[in-house]
């Protein structure tokens, strides 16, 4: 029984194109760019406040990004930034809210973490723990009143996010609701410093989809192109009306829980197996195997991302910083009361 639950639910299961894979392989490139560069600047104190980074992660966040379309709704988390930029949050825009910019989605005023433009379907983060499921579902709630009957929602949780009862609260509601919502569970294998053996009992995280009624989905999150086939398939059944679909990829936080974390306390094995793989290395022996790519090309996008990474913090480290007695932004207002409010 349990294994027969394990399998993702494969009807009709596009063939990954090359096209397909060569798009989220870049923006799982660019995101770790960023990422890589978010760590320098935060080493150099040039950040206030955390860094959090999915360095492990970007295969399943960027095969999730690219599945949404314009009019969808994402609520990503803080190890989401492959997810971001596929769902087209620009980089300039990633730098300004590490920046404290004035012009930052955030106008400065929350932590770099909690960015979003709600009203362009792209939600902020309020808690890394399970709140934000509710936010995406009472969106979808919100889109069913108006009539909308084409968007899907998507949102991601962590393997310890799935304990609180705003998870539980959430999820089962949007099965009672059947909304075309997809919950990605991304089991890294930590809730901070606390290991899955002592956060939950069952023996795999999926086994929870049954007892809510919803659809489970397993994939291993090192390996892009089973991201892309059994996101590409959650997405499209939340699409045609089967209700919420739950999703658990396995990986492993190849980083610390935030920049200031040593991981010390993670047991060094995992890293041996074939949790601990670098899903960016994996996806470059993919697409040199399959002659999708070869080192020339690969070079090629690397200087790329580095170069578009370069000039957006250039760009980004210019601009003014913001005035927290004056800014007055919150994410879910619906009325802005100040007039010192910037409108991009
Ligand atoms: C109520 C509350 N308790 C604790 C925290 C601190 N905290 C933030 S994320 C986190 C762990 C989350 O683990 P998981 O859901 O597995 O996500 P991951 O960080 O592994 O992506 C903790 C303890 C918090 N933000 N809110
Ligand atoms: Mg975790």
């Amino acid at each position: 029984m349990l294994d027969t639950l394990k399998q993702p639910k494969r009807g009709v299961v596009s063939p990954v194109s090359r096209e397909q894979y060569v798009d989220a392989f870049n923006w799982m490139l660019l995101a770790r760019t960023v990422e890589e560069k978010l760590a320098s600047l935060w080493r150099a104190g040039k950040i206030s406040g955390g860094v959090y980074l999915g360095k492990g992660q970007e295969a399943i966040s960027a095969a999730l990004g690219i599945m949404l379309k314009s009019g969808d709704i994402f609520g990503p988390l803080i190890r989401d930034q492959a997810g971001r930029l596929a769902f087209g949050e620009s980089l300039i825009d990633v730098f300004r809210v590490h920046f404290g910019s004035r012009t930052s989605l955030s106008r400065g005023r929350d932590g770099n973490v909690h960015r979003g433009n709600p009203r362009g379907g792209y939600h902020a983060m309020i808690s890394h723990l399970g709140s934000l499921i509710s936010v995406v579902a009472g969106a979808l709630v919100a889109r069913r009143f108006q009539g909308d009957t084409t968007a899907i929602g998507a949102t991601t949780i962590g393997d310890g996010g799935t304990s609180t009862g705003a998870f539980h609260e959430a999820i089962n509601m949007a099965a009672v609701e059947k909304l075309p919502l997809v919950v990605v569970v991304v089991n890294n294998q930590y809730a901070y410093s606390t290991p899955n053996s002592r956060q939950f009992a069952c023996s795999d995280l999926v086994e929870r989809a049954t007892g809510y009624g919803v659809e489970g989905h397993s994939l291993d999150g090192t390996d892009l192109q089973e991201c892309l086939e059994v996101l590409g398939q959650a997405t499209q059944r939340a699409r045609s009306g089967h209700g919420p679909q739950m999703v658990v990829g396995d990986c492993l936080r190849l980083t610390g829980h935030g920049e200031h974390d040593d991981a010390s306390y993670m047991d060094k094995t995992l890293s041996q197996t074939r949790l601990g793989r670098d899903c960016l290395k994996i996806a470059e022996n993919y697409l040199q195997e399959r002659h999708w790519a070869d080192h020339v090309l690969l070079e090629d996008w690397r200087k790329n991302a580095k170069e578009q990474v370069e000039n957006a913090v250039a760009d980004a480290q210019h601009e003014p910083l913001a005035d927290p007695a004056m800014e007055t932004w919150c994410p879910y207002a619906t009325k802005r009361i100040a007039s010192a409010v910037l409108v991009r």
